[in-house]
C-alpha cells in the first residue's frame, strides 16, 4: 500500500477492535515507561544503576516487539504468537535477573539467577510448543510449563532468594516481597490467556476470553510494575542512606 508520496500506509483500527486497541496503548505505555526508567537512571547510586537500567531494557523490548506485534495484528487478525514468545524469552530472563540483582547486596550468587532463567525458558519454550507447535496437545504443554512456573513461585516465596532477603531486610525485603507478588498474581494472567487461546478441558471457562487482550494486560502491569518497584526500591534506599549520613 502506498500513496502519492510514496509513503507507507497505516492500517486501519476499527472501532471495535479492542484486540488492536491494546496493541497500540501497550506500545505507547512500553516506550514511555522506557524513556522514564533511562532517563532516571542517573539519579541514582550506582549500585542502583544496573536493576533500573535493566528495568528499561525490558520494556524497551516490549516496545519493539509491540510495535511489531500491533502492525502484525492490523495486517494479518491473527496472534502475533511468533514475536510474543520471542519477546517473552528475552524479556522474563531479564526479570530474573532483576531478583538476583536486589539480592546482590545480601550476597545472591549468580547460580540463583541461572537457575531462575533455566527454569523461566522451560516455561516459555514448552508454552510455546502448546500454542503455536503442537496445538493439539496444549494441555499436556501447558501443565509442563505451569510446573516450571510453580517452581519459581516456590523458590522466590519459600526457597533460597528469600533467605537472601530476609537477611538483607529493609527495603530490599519490601521490595522483594512485591516482586514476589507479581510472580504470582501478576503473571498468573498469562496461563489464563493461554487457556483462552488454546483447546483443551478449560476451553468452556476461558474460551470467551481475547487471548491477545489478556496477555497485553499482562504485559503492561508485569512489565512496568516491575520496574517500578526496582525503581522505588532505588529511591526509598537512597533516602535511608542519606538520612544516615546526615
Ligand atoms: C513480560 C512477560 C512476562 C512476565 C511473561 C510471563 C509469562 C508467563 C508467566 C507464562 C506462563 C505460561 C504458563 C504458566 C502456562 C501456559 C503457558 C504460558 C507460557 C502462557
Amino acid at each position: 500500500m502506498e500513496n502519492l508520496f510514496n509513503l507507507p500506509m497505516v492500517a486501519k483500527i476499527a472501532t471495535d477492535d479492542y484486540v488492536g486497541f491494546t496493541f497500540f496503548v501497550g506500545c505507547m505505555a512500553m516506550m514511555a515507561a522506557s524513556a522514564f526508567f533511562f532517563l532516571s537512571m542517573n539519579g541514582f547510586d550506582r549500585k542502583w544503576r544496573a536493576s533500573i537500567l535493566v528495568s528499561g531494557i525490558i520494556t524497551f523490548i516490549a516496545a519493539v516487539h509491540y510495535w511489531y506485534m500491533r502492525d502484525y495484528w492490523a495486517a494479518n487478525g491473527e496472534s502475533p504468537t511468533f514475536f510474543r514468545y520471542v519477546d517473552w524469552v528475552l524479556t522474563v530472563p531479564l526479570m530474573c535477573v532483576e531478583f538476583y540483582l536486589i539480592l546482590k547486596v545480601a550476597g545472591a550468587k549468580k547460580s540463583l539467577m541461572w537457575r531462575l532463567i533455566f527454569l523461566s525458558v522451560i516455561m516459555l519454550v514448552t508454552g510455546y510448543f502448546g500454542e503455536a507447535v503442537y496445538r493439539d496437545q496444549a494441555q499436556i504443554w501447558g501443565l509442563i510449563s505451569g510446573i516450571a512456573y510453580f517452581v519459581i513461585v516456590y523458590d522466590i516465596w519459600l526457597g533460597k532468594a528469600k533467605k537472601l532477603a530476609q537477611e538483607a531486610g529493609g527495603a530490599v525485603l519490601q521490595a522483594h516481597k512485591t516482586l514476589c507478588w507479581f510472580v504470582l498474581v501478576g503473571w498468573a494472567i498469562y496461563p489464563i490467556g493461554y487457556m483462552a487461546g488454546t483447546p483443551g478441558w478449560y476451553e468452556g471457562i476461558f474460551g470467551g476470553l481475547a487471548l491477545d487482550v489478556v496477555y497485553n494486560i499482562g504485559d503492561a502491569i508485569n512489565k512496568i510494575g516491575f520496574g517500578l518497584v526496582v525503581y522505588n526500591l532505588a529511591v526509598t534506599a537512597t533516602k535511608s542512606e542519606e538520612a544516615a549520613a546526615a
